[in-house]
């Protein structure tokens, strides 16, 4: 079990952790050769998936459960007399990613490797991931997350597969700050590091490669020999720094030109080594698309459509039409924000500095699809000019989501709303041009990680009810259906929340001091902070109940947590209002003795994977209550509900289907439909709700009165801007009352054990659709046409 060259005695925890992993890792290094092995000799069609986000979060449990090592593991655990718990905690959890779109295509690939699909991620090895948050004195301070300090011991380095990348121009120091030499070609390296993907049953192992970057040696050579030391090295630093930190701004593409040359790094690496795989089964570049399907996570990776041209023209030098056809073929695009400030649009000059060729192949890319629109669409200009991959203007851009949408055969959105909305307003236009290429594909969460790991309790009782078939069929989690008024089913149901809740009460005492008490009702809302997300309207919902009580000290009212976690960008000012004021509503209501007992709010600092794996198991309650039109789909919904957890949410994302899934009756949905909040946005007057609806006033009047910033007075002044005379972009008061009438009408049922835990049953019951092997069946039947190449 260990292979430390140490006294077991005198091991550390971390040593221990390290034993434990390369343990598990040989266990499953032969699979995973075998696995590579397989395909090789089968030479079935493949897929990889691109995303500059992999949220993998700890790997280690999630192995020995995929691997079905979990008994004899334990067995071990036991007779070595380990603490396992303290030996999981030692693993970094690994943050390459930002929130939803990180995360889902870390589920994805365990769904590809689970259902034996001959697949693998691309992304980068960024060595500083997601920052670490602190919170002091309320505000959020990030840290810096060096996740890679120790080394890694499910990475494995394959320096024999390094690539090289050409970029249009140099770097070099001058006088001290960094330049760019226009015109002196300069290339960087590629190095790949190996993950391993384990398939539930452990049968196929695929592998997840993430590059790191780095200078070609003979950098060195050529600058020294000319004197320029410090300059050779400073341009080492630079090539090695492409890879050293994952962006944290998931508010705006703008201003960021190292980020730009990572998504081509990122593009030019996995595409060349791709291709060299294909190249050595086939010599005849058309059967590319029959062997090779590129999905774009995002327009992040959405350079592929050119180079992928550039290597179909110039590599393997075809014609246009047939070049362009095999490239249209082969990759398809996956859209999750409909945001146009999200949309990327990246400066024209960036392509004519750093990559010449490309800006030439997406020159000629729109001089062909505005001929095209223009002879279908005589006379309107206007299409021609929304369609276009260039945005005219003082500094002209390239239209990313243009891009990827004409350079590609597929384009799908991620739950059914978003993609009616994408196809009906976002890019009207290109869908009217193109309509065959558009469709759904709804987001899904992996069951293993999602309930079978996080939720153990809940898990062996559904098994105990209906078998273990769910773990990887979710769909049959509707057998629970006809359970929901059986008193036994219910009072196991009941009896897990009720132990994960106690568990995680005890885990928040030890690590932080902070009690909560597992018999008050667990309110959660975990996501990055956004307005359109709308925390606030959660806080301004507490603070209303807040405010009930003291006016009113006899008022009954079941006892509830609120829990929030979260982070903000670094640079998005108002969402670290929004953390100092969740913060500071926290201590106000901690420190008044009018509520004690009776209502806590509790900010936990830094929410990532593992933290989400903990609180969303002992979750009552699940606030989904983003602006309707703007949550493309959620996926945390998703988990909190096949954890028994019920919903308070809004008509937005795939919230919608989920109520459509467990019947509307079973959930708690309220507000504003994308329609109305379209609709109403012209004359909406947020300073109306304020001057008729009493609670609403004295939930802001409270808030201005400086009664939770008694010792900062007029540090919430922003919210007053954003939420009365800044327009209430988000239209929170337009949906408090209706909110507040839900959570009544919630609050109603908790009173009612049987009728709660009937709803729980049903909720989970519904919650098969959502697994992300339904949603990796569709993208494989409807996008990629590939097939399970299982391994022998
Ligand atoms: C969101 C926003 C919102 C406010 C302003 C600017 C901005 C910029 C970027 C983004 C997020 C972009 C992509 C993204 O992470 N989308 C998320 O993808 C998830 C997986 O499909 C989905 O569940 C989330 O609803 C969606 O926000």
């Amino acid at each position: 079990m260990y292979d430390n060259v140490a006294d077991q005695a005198a091991l550390g925890p971390w040593e221990r952790y390290e034993a434990v992993a390369r343990s598990v890792r040989d266990v499953l290094s032969q699979r995973w050769v075998l696995t590579e092995k397989t395909y090789e000799r089968e030479n079935p069609k493949r897929v990889y998936y691109l995303s500059m986000e992999f949220l993998i979060g700890r790997s280690l449990s999630n192995n020995i459960l995929n691997l079905l090592l979990d008994p004899a593991i334990e067995r071990a655990a036991a007779d070595k007399d380990l603490d396992w718990l303290a030996v999981l905690e030692q693993e970094p959890d690994a943050g390459l990613g930002n929130g939803g779109l990180g995360r889902l295509a870390a589920c994805f690939i365990d769904s590809m490797a689970t259902m034996q699909l001959p697949a693998m991620g691309y992304g980068l090895r960024y060595e500083y991931g997601i920052f670490k948050q602190t919170i002091q004195d309320g505000w959020q301070v990030e840290q810096p997350d060096n996740w890679l300090r120790r080394p890694d011991p499910w990475e494995i380095a394959r320096p024999g597969e390094t690539v090289e990348v050409q970029l249009g121009c140099s770097f070099e120091v001058r006088g001290g700050s960094l330049g760019v030499v226009v015109g002196r070609p300069s290339s960087l390296l590629g190095i790949p590091y190996d993950r391993p993907v384990v398939g539930y049953g452990g049968k196929t192992v695929n592998t997840l490669r993430l590059w790191a970057a780095a200078a070609p040696d003979y950098f060195d050579f050529r600058a020294f020999s000319a004197g320029e030391f410090v300059s050779a090295l400073a341009e080492r630093l630079t090539a090695e720094s492409l890879t050293r930190v994952l962006y944290p701004d998931d508010s705006t593409s703008m201003g960021q030109g190292l980020r730009f040359v990572q998504e081509y790094f990122l593009v030019a690496c996995s595409l060349a080594d791709l291709v060299r795989r294909f190249r050595r089964h086939d010599s005849d570049w058309t059967a590319l698309p029959a062997k090779v399907a590129i999905q774009l996570n995002d327009t992040h990776p959405s350079l592929a459509v050119p180079e992928l041209m550039r290597i179909l023209l110039d590599e393997a030098q075809l014609g246009w039409d047939q070049a362009w056809g095999l490239t249209r073929q082969t990759l398809a695009y996956t859209n999750h924000t409909l945001l146009p400030e999200a949309l990327e649009k990246w400066p024209l000059p960036w392509f004519a500095l750093l990559l010449p060729r490309h800006l030439e192949i997406i020159l000629e890319i729109n001089r062909r699809l505005v001929d095209e629109v223009r002879t279908r669409f005589p006379g309107d200009d206007g299409r021609v000019e929304r369609v276009a991959l260039i945005e005219e203007g003082s500094e002209r851009r390239i239209r990313m989501a243009n891009l990827a949408i004409v350079g590609t055969h597929s384009t799908n959105g991620v739950a059914s709303i978003h993609s009616e909305l994408l196809r009906t307003v976002t890019v009207k236009d290109l869908t009217e041009t193109f309509p065959e290429r558009f469709s759904n594909k709804t987001n899904g969460v992996t069951p293993r990680r999602w309930l079978l790991l996080a939720n153990p309790h809940l898990a062996h009782s559904i098994t105990r009810a209906i078998g273990d078939g769910w773990i990887t069929d979710l769909d049959e989690l509707a057998r629970l259906r006809p359970l929901a008024d059986d008193k036994g089913f219910g009072d196991a149901v009941s009896a897990a929340k009720r132990e994960a809740k106690t568990q995680f009460a005890n885990w928040l005492k030890l690590t932080s001091g902070v009690t909560v008490d597992p018999d008050t009702i667990f309110d959660c809302q975990i996501k990055r902070i956004h307005e359109y997300k709308r925390q606030l309207l959660n806080a301004l919902r507490v603070v209303v109940l807040y405010d009930r009580l003291r006016q009113n000290p006899d008022l009954e009212m079941a006892p509830r947590t609120f829990f929030f976690a979260g982070k903000a960008a670094p640079a998005y000012h108002l969402a670290k209002i929004i953390i100092k004021f969740l913060n500071s509503l926290a201590g106000t209501i901690d420190g008044d003795p009018a509520v004690r007992g009776r209502l806590k709010v509790v900010f936990l600092p830094e929410y990532c994977v593992s933290l989400a794996e903990r609180l969303i198991p002992a979750t009552d309650v699940s606030n989904q209550i983003s602006t309707a039109g703007y949550e493309a789909s959620g996926t945390s919904n998703m988990k909190f509900m096949m954890n028994g957890a019920l919903t308070i949410g809004t008509r937005d994302g795939a919230t919608i289907e989920m109520a459509e899934a467990a019947g509307e009756e079973n959930f708690f949905m309220f507000g504003l439909t994308a329609e109305q909040v379209a609709g109403s946005r012209s004359w909406y007057s947020p300073q109306w709700h304020y001057d008729n609806e009493p609670e609403t006033r004295a939930a802001l009047d409270l808030i201005f009165s400086d009664h939770f910033s008694r010792y900062e007075p007029g540090i919430f002044e922003p919210l007053r801007q954003t939420l009365l005379t800044g327009g209430d972009n988000y239209m929170h008061l337009a949906d408090l009352t209706a909110y507040l009438e839900a959570d009544r009408r919630l609050l109603e049922l908790y009173a009612d054990p049987m009728g709660w835990a009937r709803k729980v049953i049903l909720n989970v019951a519904g919650s098969g659709r959502f697994s992300s092997d339904r949603t990796i069946g569709e993208y494989a039947a409807e996008i990629w046409d590939v097939k399970p190449c299982p391994v022998p």
